[in-house]
């Protein structure tokens, strides 16, 4: 079976972690390289953090970790904006006990580097040298990179499988009212994706506050005895701390150990565990109101036209998932971790 080559661009970040090591292990992937954006926390410790995670999981020297971009494109620019206020996560800014992303993994130091490259620059290398639509891009953080990628040689867009995305929502959000964390953080960057003519499949908040895991099922997991295991083990737990601590009772946050950047990971492989996919209309809005990062689906999900001809919606341009099996994706983890010891 041949393997389906991916590029993973992440802000790690707990769940970010997860999904790395899901990628890094999966029989069912090959992880062409890994990008790294600021988000979670600021970009020198996602890309550390990326870097102990792929010690951990044996991989250092066979995937390079490409540093990339700091800061959104347009967001911070007004510095009195919300984004400008609070981006980067500076260690300093946040000095809470109990955090939902630790700025350092509780992995030992590696000696690992970043490759000398930047994360656009070697996408936009890495992809042109690659056949036509072989790479599948999972962003599970800002999409920075990925839009600079683009913008830089659009020629690279024919290379592109399709796009699996972790972002977005229509039922659930955070930080704001309306937007969800990694759209908020970059909305021009999502937008510039969505209007790229790519296949979108975006595993959205909606879907990911589905893929919630106990303590019991942490346990399980980190019986299985390996150092992967222990670090996810150690994520879910670190999660669920900060979910009873922290978000517990704030409006649209999800109370659970919600694992949302593994989902996009095992929608890559196993599509069914996304429910209620639907092909849509979205879009990204770019107002500095209320709504500024918010995901907009078409009302009526299909952009068809009326009996005049007249299109009701937007035409179709993403495979919105609102919803999740969390059953399938708990026993996925488990099974993925649990063979990669044999
Ligand atoms: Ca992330």
């Amino acid at each position: 079976m041949e393997k389906e080559k991916i590029i993973l661009d992440v802000d790690t970040g707990s769940d970010d972690a997860i999904a790395i090591v899901c990628a890094l292990l999966s029989e069912e992937l090959e992880v062409l390289g890994i990008t790294t954006v600021g988000g979670n926390v600021e970009l020198k410790n996602t890309t550390d953090n990326t870097l102990r995670v792929v010690e951990c999981c044996g991989k250092g020297g066979e995937v390079g970790v490409y540093m990339g971009s700091e800061l959104p494109l347009v967001s911070t620019l007004v510095p009195w904006g919300i984004q400008g206020l609070t981006l980067p996560r500076k260690e300093e800014r946040f000095n809470e006990k109990v955090r939902v992303h630790p700025q350092h993994l509780p992995l030992p130091e590696t000696k690992l580097q970043p490759e000398e490259k930047r994360a656009a620059n070697w996408l936009v290398e890495k992809l042109l040298s690659m056949p036509d639509h072989s790479v599948t891009l999972v962003p599970v953080g800002p999409q920075t990179n990925i839009s600079l990628a683009i913008r830089t040689d659009d020629r690279i867009l024919k290379k592109i499988k399709r796009v699996v995305m972790m972002g977005g929502s229509h039922d659930h959000y955070a930080p704001t009212q309306g937007a969800e964390f990694n759209v908020w953080c970059d909305p021009e960057a999502v937008e510039i994706v969505l209007t790229s003519g790519l296949d979108v499949t975006m595993v959205s908040l909606d879907a990911t506050s589905h893929a919630v895991l106990n303590r019991e099922q942490a346990e399980a997991i980190r019986a299985i005895g390996t150092a992967p295991a222990k670090l996810v083990a150690d994520m879910i737990e670190q999660r669920l701390t900060a979910s009873e601590k922290v978000l517990k009772g704030a409006p649209g946050q999800v109370v659970g150990a919600a694992l949302h950047d593994p989902l996009a990971v095992c929608a890559v492989t196993h599509p069914e565990v996304l429910k209620d996919v639907r092909f849509t209309s979205c879009h990204v809005d770019l107002g500095r109101g209320y709504a500024y990062g918010e995901t907009v689906l078409g009302r009526n999900y299909y952009g068809r036209e009326d009996e005049n001809g007249v299109v009701v919606s937007l035409p179709a341009n993403c495979h919105y998932a609102a919803s999740a099996d969390a059953g399938f994706f708990y026993h996925w983890l488990y099974d993925l971790l649990a063979k990669a010891k044999k």
